[in-house]
C-alpha cells in the first residue's frame, strides 16, 4: 500500500527529528475526510502530504506524532483507528492497529489515546510543530492542547519549515516517482491534442486527459483541470466548463496527474482547429523562446530571479518587436515563472534562505523538481496591443529535475513545437475520421517503466 519501502520513511523522520530542537514535539493530523453533500458522500480521499511523506500511511483520522525530549531521545508514535468490521463494511478495510505496528514506528496507538498520551509528551515539550493546511479542527484541538499545557504562541509553529527543507530535494525513489507522473501527464496532453477538435466542450477535453491519467496507472488529477478555450485563457485559473471550443481559437490546457501521491503540472496552448493563425502563432513562438531560454539556464546554483530575468528580457523584447506599447513582459505575464513540484503541486519550502542579515534567495540544488511556465496573457480590451494580438493567451508550463549539471526535462515528450503540434492534430484528425463520429482517439497506453 505504501509508496516506498519502510526504511525510506524511517530515514525522512529521522532526518525530520534532526532538524527539531531538544523539547519538541511535532504533529501531523491525517487529512479531514471532507463531506461533498448529504451525508455519506465524501469527496475522494487525499492524505495529507506530509503524512504521505513521513509515513505513507493512507487512512483518515489518524494523527503521526514525532517528538525529541530534553536530553535528545527521539519517539515516533501513530493514532490511527482500529479495525471495526461493521464500519469497514461501509467504508472499506481499515489497516488495522496490527498491522501498522509493522511500518516501523516505535509506537502505535488508537485514535482515542493521542490526547493521554501528547498531554504526557507535552511535559517534555518547549516548542510544537503543528502541520497546517489538511485538517483545519485538529490542528486548533492541538494548538488549544498545547496552550493549556502553558505554550506560548511563539513556541506553537508550523511544521512547514522543516518539511520544506526535506520535501524540497527528491530522493533518487521520489525522483522515479515523478518521471513517472510527468510521462503519464504528457501523454495524456498528447491524446487530448489527438481528440481537440471545433465543436466539443472543455469538459469533454477535460474527460479525454482524465481518462489517459487514469488507464495509465495515475489516481486522479492532481489539481481541477484547467481547459480555456479562447478568451477564457486569459483567466488564469479557468476550471474546464461546457464552453464550446471554437474553430479559430486557441484552447490552453493546464493538466497534471498525481501519481502515487506525486504531482505533475503541464501546460500546453494549441489551435483548437490544429491550425495556428500567424498572430496566434507569433505569440506563441514568443512564450516558447522564452521559456526554452530558462529551462536551458536552469542549474544548481542559479536562483528564480536569474531565470525570470532571462524570460522578462526575451518577452520584453518581443513584444516591442510585435508592436506592443510601451509594455514590459510583467505587465501580460501575472505569475512567476514556476515553482517548486512534488507531493503538493506547489510543493512546500522556502524560497528563501537564512535569517534576517543572512537572508537570501534560494538558489536551485540537485533534486529539486520544478516548473517553468511562462506566459503572456492579453486581454481583447486591451488598446497597447495591436489589434491582431487581442484576445490570445499563451501559456506553455513543463515539469524539471535540477541535476548536478543543468536539468533534465521531465515532461518532454508533450509536443510543444508548432510543426510538431499541427502534424499531431492533423493525424487526430484522420483518426477520427476512420473511426467515426463521436469515437474517442486513445492512444495506447506508455509501457511500465
Ligand atoms: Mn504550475
Amino acid at each position: 500500500m505504501e509508496t516506498f519501502k519502510p526504511e525510506e520513511y524511517q530515514k525522512r523522520r529521522l532526518a525530520l527529528l534532526s532538524l527539531m530542537p531538544l523539547g519538541s514535539t511535532a504533529c501531523f493530523p491525517a487529512a479531514d475526510n471532507k463531506v461533498r453533500n448529504g451525508t455519506a458522500n465524501h469527496y475522494l480521499y487525499r492524505q495529507a502530504s506530509d503524512v504521505l511523506y513521513l509515513s505513507g500511511f493512507h487512512e483518515d483520522e489518524s494523527t503521526l506524532v514525532l517528538h525529541k525530549d530534553r536530553t535528545g531521545n527521539c519517539l515516533t508514535l501513530l493514532f490511527a483507528k482500529a479495525a471495526n468490521a461493521e464500519e469497514d463494511q461501509w467504508n472499506g478495510a481499515r489497516m488495522g492497529l496490527e498491522a501498522a505496528r509493522k511500518l516501523g514506528f516505535d509506537r502505535v496507538h488508537e485514535k482515542q489515546q493521542l490526547t493521554r498520551v501528547l498531554n504526557r509528551l507535552l511535559q517534555e515539550t518547549d516548542r510544537i510543530f503543528i502541520s497546517s493546511g489538511a485538517n483545519l479542527e485538529a490542528e486548533e484541538s492541538l494548538i488549544k492542547m498545547a496552550a493549556a499545557k502553558g505554550l506560548q504562541p511563539a513556541r506553537i509553529q508550523s511544521t512547514s519549515k522543516l518539511t520544506g527543507q526535506l520535501r524540497l530535494v527528491k530522493s533518487p525513489d521520489e525522483q522515479k516517482v515523478m518521471e513517472r507522473s510527468a510521462s503519464i501527464g504528457a501523454h495524456a496532453h498528447n491524446a487530448a491534442m489527438l481528440q481537440c477538435q471545433p465543436g466539443i466542450t472543455e469538459n469533454q477535453l477535460r474527460a479525454c486527459l482524465e481518462y489517459i491519467f487514469v488507464m495509465n496507472g495515475a489516481t486522479a488529477p492532481a489539481y481541477s483541470v484547467i481547459v480555456a478555450g479562447g478568451e477564457n485563457a486569459y483567466i488564469l485559473h479557468h476550471p474546464a466548463d461546457d464552453t464550446i471550443l471554437a474553430d479559430g481559437d486557441l484552447v490552453l490546457v493546464d493538466a497534471g496527474c498525481e501519481y502515487l501521491g506525486y504531482a505533475s503540472d503541464i501546460t500546453r496552448t494549441y489551435p483548437v482547429n490544429g491550425v495556428f493563425s500567424p498572430a496566434q502563432k507569433e505569440i506563441y513562438e514568443l512564450v516558447l523562446a522564452a521559456q526554452k531560454a530558462a529551462i536551458a539556464t536552469v542549474k544548481p546554483g542559479i536562483t528564480w530571479s536569474e531565470l525570470e530575468a532571462v524570460v522578462e528580457a526575451i518577452l520584453t523584447k518581443g513584444l516591442k518587436k510585435l508592436g506592443f506599447q510601451g509594455l514590459k513582459a510583467g505587465d501580460l505575464m501575472p505569475h512567476t515563472l514556476g515553482h517548486w513540484l512534488g507531493l503538493d503541486v506547489h510543493d512546500v519550502g522556502s524560497y528563501e534562505t537564512g535569517k534576517g542579515k543572512t537572508k537570501a534567495e534560494r538558489s536551485l540544488q540537485p533534486g529539486m523538481v520544478i516548473t517553468i511556465e511562462p506566459g503572456l496573457y492579453i486581454s481583447k480590451a486591451d488598446k497597447r496591443a495591436p489589434a491582431k494580438y487581442r484576445g490570445i493567451s499563451v501559456r506553455i508550463e513543463d515539469d524539471l529535475l535540477v541535476t548536478a549539471s543543468g536539468a533534465i526535462v521531465l515532461t518532454q515528450s508533450a509536443f510543444k513545437e508548432p510543426a510538431e503540434i499541427e502534424e499531431m492534430m492533423k493525424v487526430g484528425k484522420g483518426m477520427r475520421e476512420e473511426l467515426g463520429e463521436g469515437q474517442l482517439v486513445v492512444p495506447p497506453r506508455i509501457p511500465n517503466r
